[in-house]
């Protein structure tokens, strides 16, 4: 064992010294207090206060925040939970507030900002740092002489990029990733251009994300997208929450736990970590709670299964729910497993072969804690499940998918009020994205609609997904990279191997609101640029249309509009669908001469009047008829989802049962049986928003001043002879050239988590993130299931 001295630690990343705030230092010497409060209530109160301010822009920003989620207002950046009916009442969300504040900031990013940092010094900079110098406000081209961003004119930038493109060997030499904060307009508008100019290549974040949930759903009911609305959280009787950390990811889906919880629902969680969010909530709109001090229990069992556990845990239940259907206290929806499912046989046989042993070692639950929630199950009328990225971020996470959507289809949850499947999405129109035909691997229906409507022949080969991509990338198979959104090397993992194969681009393009590290991996051949655009707080005035909006559709497949209301961050910032449609007709009028056929697109035309984008998606997605029309309606309109109506477009055209056996051994039984090893998984602080941090505290979870820090429990620290406060790197699996995987100096916190399974926070942990790990059918990194070790991290001088 190595001798126990408190080792002394440097800050991990280099801090600026002019930064305003108190917890924009990481600090040697975190607080680490357990959280006594509920969710929400008046640290929240406080904690937006704190964040408004420091984005220097008050008074907008709170005027801005009021407008979010309303009627006339924009949709909040935030996450993809649903509106309220009643839209017009504000709903107070902590972290929709931060984020709101964040885009609303008064700081920018200047030609002088370049002028005063080369490339390399800005990759010295944290995360957060890079954000936090403010808005993009003009377009940027790299500079490998001078290792600066120099500004370039925006015609200028757009000649580059179409040249770029037109001179590849092949299209599928260029890569389009998308993040889903792009619109329904802006991501239609994109697809079509990539598919005119000759390539399947969408490399996306919901690769990375709920794609499991899309595969796994599709493959049992037909349809890849979660089958509640919002009023369903009012009706139903049973909410199971799996692998999902509402109270910071989703608060507002805390505002309708709190009402299903006060009716009587019983909300019920897995989680290995005890999210407080998930335990007790104050709503800050209560003035009751908020003067009163009080809050509302939210889950009324909390269990902790091991990472990767879930799909047992659901199994267990299913198990027991057999063994009380045969003792009379559980009645099958017979009914409608006879109309409308196939295969629950088999699904029962392989049920009932699995043993007890198998099931509590690979859940990490007992017996008795999984037939007390068969139990709750048995006993609800009807059930909603809902999940996220411990679910999905998992190599069998398709089977853990199918298999909740199993036991909901055991009590017939589907077609009635109440109850049905909740993935619950991240980023705010990424359902949307991929409703608009951000995929590689596009439904036939798809290209055939698009070839009809344009009369140019696409491209029909698979592209690449995002670890595709990334392979593609290092074997130097792909040379261009054009960037919707997003922060592609901080949200991929391999970051050392991501970070080499960027540098060998020859064109890197980044449509962006922030400074972020994407912009400065660029390799001495590269040219690299920078193109800001609006925000969705911001206006949008085209020479036409004084405000133009755009649409989104959050996780509950409501398509609304949203209109900025902000004065833009510069004059020169232009709309993402402008920025497109631009590339798109340099670069076509390039391409497709070639090809005989000249551009069917008046793009020009469509950027003037998002109308008449939308009049071109009206003809090609299905379920967007009248699309103008109906997006004037109020809370805009809910796409058709057929399982509602108990249509289920499988192949068999019944909902299908899966019956997968349990994988032999999941994470943490596998790293069970090694010395040493532990099994990660990498999540959000409270203080994030994917790659973009806004500060170093994690309030529920206790921590300030830090985010270097793992969450782990007592008696791994025992077992590996080590103590909360102290540090260390974590590795990961070596490299397959036998290169080490190390994140260094972590400081432990000691946690209620089960022994063999840690948390620590993304993006920092993804150095360890091997990129051959992923879901074989989704292709979705196995963030939540990283193995590691620890080693006490080294005395710096
Ligand atoms: N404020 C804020 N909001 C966000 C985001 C953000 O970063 N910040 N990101 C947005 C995006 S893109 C997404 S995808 C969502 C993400 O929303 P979440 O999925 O809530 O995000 P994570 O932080 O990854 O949290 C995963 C949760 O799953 C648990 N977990 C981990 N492994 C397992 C497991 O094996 N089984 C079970 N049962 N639980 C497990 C973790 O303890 C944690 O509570 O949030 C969206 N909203
Ligand atoms: N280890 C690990 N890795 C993960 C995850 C994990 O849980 N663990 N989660 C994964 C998930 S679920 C996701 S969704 C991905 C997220 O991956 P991304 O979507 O690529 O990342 P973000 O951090 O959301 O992107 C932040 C950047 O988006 C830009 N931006 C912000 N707003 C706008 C806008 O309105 N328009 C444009 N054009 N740009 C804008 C800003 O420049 C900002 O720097 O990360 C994935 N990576
Ligand atoms: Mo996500």
């Amino acid at each position: 064992m190595i001798e126990s001295s408190a080792p002394e630690i440097v800050a991990p990343v280099s801090v600026s010294a002019n930064l305003p705030r108190e917890d924009a230092q990481q600090t040697r010497h975190p607080q680490i207090v357990p959280y006594g409060g509920p969710a929400g209530g008046w640290g929240a109160l406080k904690s937006v206060g704190r964040h408004v301010t420091h984005s220097r822009a008050p008074w907008k920003s709170v005027r801005s925040l009021l407008k979010a989620n309303q009627d006339k207002g924009f949709d909040c950046p935030g996450c993809a939970w649903g509106d309220p009916e009643h839209g017009s009442s504000f709903e107070f969300c902590e972290n929709g507030a931060k984020a709101v504040a964040w885009e609303v900031t008064a700081k920018r990013v200047t030609q002088r900002f370049f002028a005063q940092h080369t490339v390399s010094e800005l990759l010295g900079w944290d995360d957060f740092m890079l954000e936090d110098q403010g808005r993009l406000t003009e377009p940027m081209r790299y500079d490998a002489a001078s290792d600066r961003y120099l500004p370039i004119g925006w015609e200028e930038a757009f000649t580059l990029i179409a040249e770029h493109l037109s001179a590849l060997k092949s299209p599928d030499e260029a890569l389009f990733y998308t993040s889903g904060r792009a619109s329904n307009e802006a991501a239609y508008l994109y697809q079509l251009f990539v598919r005119l100019f000759g390539t399947n290549n969408f490399p996306d974040c919901s690769n990375m994300c709920h794609e499991a949930s899309g595969v796994g759903m599709k493959a049992s009911l037909g349809v890849g997208k979660g089958t509640v609305l919002l009023e369903d959280f009012e009706h139903a009787d049973a909410i199971f929450v799996f692998g999902q950390n509402p109270g910071t990811n989703h608060p507002r889906m805390l505002g309708d736990l709190r009402r299903a919880s006060r009716r009587g629902a019983r909300i019920v969680s897995f989680n290995p970590l005890r999210e407080r969010g998930l335990e007790r909530f104050a709503d800050p709109q209560s003035p009751l709670e908020m003067i009163t001090l009080s809050s509302q229990t939210i889950s009324s069992r909390y269990y902790q299964p091991r990472m990767g556990g879930d799909m047992a845990a659901v199994r267990g239940m299913a198990k027991a729910l057999f063994v009380l259907e045969q003792q009379g206290e559980f009645t099958r929806a017979q009914g409608f497993i006879e109309a409308y499912t196939l295969g629950v046989e088999a699904w029962q046989a392989a049920v009932e072969s699995t043993s007890w042993a198998a099931i509590e070692d690979q859940s990490g639950l007992t017996r008795e804690e999984l037939e007390e929630a068969a139990r709750l199950y048995a006993g609800a009328g009807n059930v909603i499940c809902t999940w996220a990225m411990g679910i999905t971020q998992h190599l069998h996470a398709v089977d853990s998918v199918r298999e909740i959507i199993n036991l909901l289809l055991l009590g017939g949850n589907f077609g009635r009020p109440g109850a049905g499947a909740c993935p619950v999405r991240g980023h705010s129109n990424v359902q949307g994205d991929r409703t608009m035909g951000i995929d590689e691997n596009a439904p036939t229906a798809l290209i055939d609609a698009l070839e009809a409507r344009y009369g140019v022949t696409m491209p029909r080969a698979a592209g690449f997904n995002t670890v595709e991509s990334l392979a593609a990338l290092e074997q130097g198979r792909v040379k261009t990279f054009i960037a919707l959104g997003g922060n592609f090397t901080r949200a991929t993992p391999d970051s050392e191997r991501t970070e080499a194969a960027m540098r060998q681009l020859t064109l890197n393009v980044q449509i962006s609101t922030k400074l972020n590290r994407s912009h400065l991996v660029v390799g001495k051949q590269t040219e690299a640029l920078i193109l800001p655009c609006l925000g969705r707080s911001e206006i949008d005035r085209s020479a036409s249309v004084a405000s133009q909006h755009i649409s989104v559709e959050d996780s509950m497949s409501m398509v609304h509009s949203s209109a900025g209301i902000k004065a833009p961050a510069s004059d020169a910032l232009r709309s993402e669908p402008a920025i497109i449609a631009a590339i798109a007709r340099e670069t076509l009028s390039r391409t497709l001469p070639a090809r005989g056929v000249s551009d069917p697109v008046d793009w020009a035309a469509l950027t003037e009047d998002y109308d008449l984008i939308r009049d071109e998606i009206a003809a090609v997605i299905p379920g967007f008829d009248d699309f103008n029309d109906r997006l004037a309606h109020k809370r805009g309109f809910h796409l058709a989802n057929p399982v509602r109506a108990l249509e289920f477009p499988t192949v068999s055209g019944q909902a299908e049962f899966s019956y997968a056996a349990l994988p032999a051994a999941v994470i943490h039984q596998q790293q069970s049986r090694r010395d040493g090893w532990l099994t990660l998984q990498t999540m959000r602080s409270h203080d994030q928003y994917n790659t973009t941090v806004y500060g170093y505290n994690d309030r529920y979870r206790g921590v300030s001043g830090q985010r270097r820090v793992i969450f782990i429990n007592a008696q791994d620290l025992t077992r590996l002879g080590l103590a909360d406060g102290d540090w260390v790197d974590m590795l990961g699996e070596p490299r397959p050239d036998g290169h080490e995987r190390r994140a260094p100096q972590f400081r432990l916190v000691e946690y209620d988590i089960p022994a063999g399974c840690i948390g620590a926070y993304y993006p920092e942990t993804n150095v360890l993130i091997a990129l051959e790990s992923h879901g074989s059918d989704t292709g979705t990194p196995s963030s939540k299931a990283v193995p590691v070790r620890l080693e006490r991290s080294a005395r710096i001088a």
